[in-house]
């Protein structure tokens, strides 16, 4: 299949090692891919679903202890501690690779080894990067084949270089005592045992293309980051790109999908969809920041996703799509999960396999729910209405926004813009966001997620703020401007004042506007927040007062958000970029 040597050298350590019994390479081909399908079928591996309602569709459960991403279980394994810093878990590579070569070990006895060549990014993508996964799993090869590209084109794009990611899945017996996902930034390698859950072992998504892509991207002078992309079409045609990143429970996919209100759509808005979850981005040759999405599919939340929440994405998964974990209608052999309609299946089973009593339902009882709250949809990117004809160029968008956001009750307005790229940056280091009562523990607890990178960064976060810093140097006066977004501003009775969806748009347009230097803004404390006449409120119940309300910056409450920040950054220590000390006394003396 190639003459690349380092490729060869690999697969031969590995098939010793795991011993299968073949070995099939996955060439691209549709033929091989059906043949796979029709294997998983057969054994009970996946359920075809209706053809004529979802054609290509296919539903798949795993086991009920192998259900989301082990954080506690994600490891970052690099020859000195530092390298990966205080937020990740660490362990020595050499302990980490004898551990986990010992527990594969023998494991594809009566297996099939499959060899998935695939590339991050549209193939040959001066941005794109190449990696190849070895798998046991015939759902781990399909789903492959729907977020990134794969095939043995991919083999010769990249020729004899040594530049690609080493990726061993092996699902073993998905023991949970056993279950590792080992990170070798330093060897360009990721290893997975004992689980079959995509975010564990679909290794392209968050261990390749953010984990090893941030620590390459550090190395090499560019940036892989946890955000969505997305194109806005103003009336003349023209459309200018934003890169956001959220934490989770934040809407990141319905932002990236967002259908512009009635009003600004008759005047020829649009929204078009680039990425919903990974940016890489790197400086081109007009010295501006572009970004690709380097997957090639969606791996979405279903429950919440609807007609109404989010259209696009719905009709993204009505072909060509594997579900994973929600409930099997019998009626007409389609699928259910909560907030898909207030249509309750009769007759269905749960996301385990069993029977489900919808008269059981309770909403505050998530034991009662016939789709897990984690379950999925792996669908083509293809699919989505909006996707924007840039999503397979390779050369990728420039970006001339990038925003953060977060989950906050009563502190970030509805939006601002940062004083600088540093002060960007700083904003970022301290993004946070709020528990819901949607998840367990307690409610309104803050959570710091420095850019949302919190799981995903593959080294020292310190050295991750200082990367940022450098970038904005050497992207000088062509660097993004940098904005914070808060949808989530509460009245005193805990309801959400913004009415947030498609209704977004109205901030992203001054966002757009403030890029262009179009647009007013008041200077306060924290950065540039709009003047309240310069949000478009055309067509919403919502009053001046009301906006100006959620644009306030209430020293108050930022005093006290300073105070945690000093706390957040006593974790990094020495290593914390001076830059950023500096910025968070300036946030104090404007504060006082
Ligand atoms: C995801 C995540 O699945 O961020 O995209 O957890
Ligand atoms: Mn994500």
């Amino acid at each position: 299949m190639t003459t690349n040597k380092s490729v060869i050298k690999w697969l031969d350590e590995v098939k010793a090692l795991v011993n299968p019994d073949n070995v099939v390479w996955i060439d691209g081909s549709e033929e091989q891919l059906e043949a796979l399908r029709a294997e998983a079928v057969s054994t009970g591996e996946m359920i075809k679903l209706n053809q004529e309602k979802l054609p290509g569709c296919y539903l798949h459960r795993t086991l009920p202890n192998d259900v989301a991403r082990v954080e506690d279980r994600t490891f970052i394994c690099t020859a000195d501690k530092e390298t990966a810093g205080p937020t990740n878990n660490w362990c020595d590579p050499q302990e980490m690779y004898t551990k986990l070569y010992d527990i594969a070990r023998g494991t594809y006895k009566g297996r099939t080894m499959y060899i998935i060549p695939y590339s991050m990014g549209p193939i040959g993508s001066p941005i794109a990067k190449i990696g190849i996964e070895v798998t046991d799993s015939i759902y781990v090869v399909l789903n492959m084949a729907i977020m990134t590209r794969v095939g043995l084109k991919v083999l010769d794009v990249l020729g004899d270089s040594n530049d690609w990611v080493r990726g061993l899945h092996a699902k073993c017996n998905v023991d949970p005592e056993n279950r590792y996902i080992a990170h070798f930034p330093e060897d360009n390698t990721i290893i997975s045992v004992n689980s079959a859950y995509g975010g564990n072992v679909l290794l392209g998504k968050k261990c390749f293309a953010l984990r090893i892509a941030s620590y390459q991207g550090w190395k090499e002078g560019w940036m892989a980051e946890h955000m969505l992309i997305l194109g806005l079409e103003n009336p003349k045609g023209e459309v200018k790109y934003i890169a956001a990143a959220f934490p989770s429970a934040c809407g990141k996919t319905n932002l990236a999908m967002l259908i512009p209100p009635e009003y600004l759509r008759e005047k020829g808005y649009k929204v078009w969809t680039v990425g919903d979850d990974i940016a890489w981005m790197k400086i081109g040759p007009d010295g501006r920041l572009y970004a690709i999405n380097p997957e090639n599919g969606f791996f979405g939340v279903a429950p919440g996703t609807n007609e109404k929440s989010n259209f696009n994405a719905l009709e993204s998964t009505k072909k060509n799509t594997i579900f994973t974990n929600v409930a099997l209608d019998l009626n007409d052999n389609t699928v259910w999960w909560e907030g898909l309609n207030k249509n309750l299946p009769t007759n269905a089973l749960e996301w385990k396999g069993n029977k489900w009593d919808a008269s059981k339902f309770d909403k505050a009882d998530k034991s009662t729910y016939a789709a897990h709250p984690n379950s999925r949809f792996t669908a083509p990117a293809k699919n989505c209405p909006c996707i924007s004809e840039e999503f397979d160029k390779g050369a990728g968008v420039p970006i001339s926004a990038i925003v953060f956001g977060g989950r906050r009750a009563k502190c970030a307005p509805l939006v601002y813009q940062s004083k600088s790229w540093e002060n960007g940056v700083f904003i970022g280091s301290a993004m946070a966001s709020e528990t819901t009562a949607a998840a367990a523990g307690a409610v309104g607890v803050v959570r710091r997620d420095p850019m949302a990178m919190l799981p995903f960064c593959g080294y020292n976060m310190a050295d991750y703020f200082q990367h940022w810093l450098d970038m904005g140097e050497k992207l000088g006066d062509k660097a993004p401007k940098i904005f914070n977004v808060n949808w989530f501003r509460t009245d005193d009775d805990g309801n959400f004042i913004w009415p947030g969806f498609g209704d977004n748009m109205r901030v992203l347009n001054w966002i757009v506007d403030r890029c262009e230097g179009k647009a007013d803004a008041t200077e306060t404390a924290i950065g540039y927040v709009p003047m309240p006449e310069d949000i478009d409120l055309t067509d919403l119940d919502m009053d001046m007062d009301t906006l100006k309300d959620i644009l306030t910056v209430d020293k108050e409450v930022w005093n006290k958000e300073a105070a945690e920040i000093e706390e957040h950054y006593k974790k990094f220590g020495d290593k914390l970029p001076e830059e950023l000390r500096k910025q968070l006394e300036t946030l104090k003396a404007n504060l006082k």
